[in-house]
């Protein structure tokens, strides 16, 4: 866990290159260039019905980084003491999120697509499902 950083103020929007032409845009990640963490794990979501809500959930070491592949939904992350909300609407940039973050995900718009890298293979027991739980921890390592 050392040298990562677990504050709201580390979770930020990284831009990816957009290269754009009279036949659309592209954007590439190169792991070890764009994102601060080796990825070892891809997941999206999909066909969220209108209304749903995802996340409410913190994790204790995964990081990720999310991307709107499509449409637009928000992402509300809170450190146990603040919250910060990000719109996220591009598929240029994504939003790094450290670990011992809670994220609540809304307002996910119709076909909304969102991509997730991550530094961990899904792992169960990485997750805090109880906000209670999550609050106590987060607390006790600032
Ligand atoms: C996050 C948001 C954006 C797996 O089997 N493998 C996986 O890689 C994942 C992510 C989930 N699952 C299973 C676990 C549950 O039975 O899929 C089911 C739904 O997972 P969860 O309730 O965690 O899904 P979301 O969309 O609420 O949250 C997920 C990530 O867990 C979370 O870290 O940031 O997507």
């Amino acid at each position: 866990m050392r040298n990562i950083e677990m504050a709201l103020a580390d979770c930020r929007i990284i831009d990816l290159p957009k290269i754009s032409d009279p036949r659309g845009n592209l954007t590439f990640i190169e792991g070890a260039r764009h994102i601060p963490f080796e990825i070892k794990r891809v997941y999206y979501l999909y066909d969220v019905p209108g209304g749903a809500e995802r996340g409410a959930h913190g994790h204790r070491k995964l990081q990720q980084f999310l991307i709107s592949m499509s449409g637009a939904f928000d992402v509300i992350l809170d450190d146990g003491f603040e919250t910060k909300k990000f719109h996220m609407n591009r598929s240029y940039y994504g939003l790094y999120i450290s670990p011992m973050m809670w994220r609540d995900i809304t307002n996910f718009s119709s076909g909304a697509v969102l991509m997730v890298l991550a530094s961990e293979p899904y792992e169960a027991s990485d997750y805090f499902r109880d906000y209670e739980q999550f609050l106590a921890a987060a607390r006790a390592i600032r």
